[in-house]
């Protein structure tokens, strides 16, 4: 069983205090990794506090390029600080969690096209290793450098893999309805384009609608979930959203 997971940056960090680990949040979390009984399991993170400013600062977005090697560094280095953060907590709670670096991974085509490998990703997990992943720079064909986000990573890593299950672990308990209630399950997107502002909506708010169109797509079991559910999911449970096209 192949489990993908994504502590949200927003969740392991605090997001209104610069370069703030959420140390106690991140340290439950990592416990209940650290408790859960899977064979193969790969960690995303996202940026919060950490990668967004820089990101913010720098003029940098997933579409908005720069050819700025001092961008990148201060936006891979507060990335890397955070991933050895999230790392950390992992060991301490005994997961075999190692860092994973997208920097140094992948590229993005003149298109804007994930260019990723995954073996090395196959490899550690056949060797007993939890890769952590986090959101990051990515060299961008013709635009310098461009973000890739946790969910981008995420969705491309478990295709690849042909993972099983994957879990976005976010500040919200769920995607949340017209009246704020959560969707228990969304097997096509019209059930839930009014809520999230219509089929056409672009995902530039960082928004719950380009992640559950890519969630659908995806041929496994999703589920979006806040902190409190994320021992459920890893027992194999129902947790949050369930999404699956
Ligand atoms: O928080 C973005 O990842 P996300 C990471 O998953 C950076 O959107 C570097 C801003």
């Amino acid at each position: 069983m192949t489990v993908v997971v994504k502590l949200g940056g927003s969740v392991v960090t605090e997001k209104d205090q610069p370069e703030t680990v959420a140390a106690d949040r991140l340290a439950d979390l990592a416990g209940a990794l650290g408790d859960a009984n899977l064979d193969d399991l790969v960690v995303v993170h996202g940026g919060g506090s950490f990668g967004h400013p820089h990101a913010a600062e720098h003029g940098i977005s997933s579409s908005e390029g720069k050819r700025d090697a001092a961008a990148v560094r201060d936006v891979a280095g507060a990335m890397a600080e955070l991933n050895t953060a999230v790392v950390g907590a992992l060991a301490d709670a005994g997961v075999p969690a190692v860092p994973v670096h997208p920097f140094s991974v992948g590229y993005r085509t003149a298109d804007g096209d994930l260019r990723f490998p995954t073996d090395q990703l196959a490899a550690m997990l056949d060797e007993g290793f939890v890769p952590v992943l986090h959101g990051d720079v990515l060299t961008q064909v013709g635009a310098g450098a461009t973000i890739v986000s946790g969910d981008e990573l995420v969705t491309h890593v478990a295709s690849e893999l042909n993972a099983d299950r994957v879990g976005l672990c976010s500040t919200v308990p769920g995607v949340l309805d017209e009246s704020g209630d959560v969707v228990r399950e969304i097997t096509d997107y019209e059930d839930v384009a009014a809520a999230l502002g219509g089929s056409n909506a672009t995902d530039v708010t960082g928004g719950m609608a380009a992640k559950v169109r890519a969630l659908l797509a995806l041929g496994a079991p999703a589920f979006v979930f806040g902190p409190d559910a994320l021992s459920a999911f890893l027992a194999g449970e129902d947790a949050g959203t369930r999404i699956e096209g």
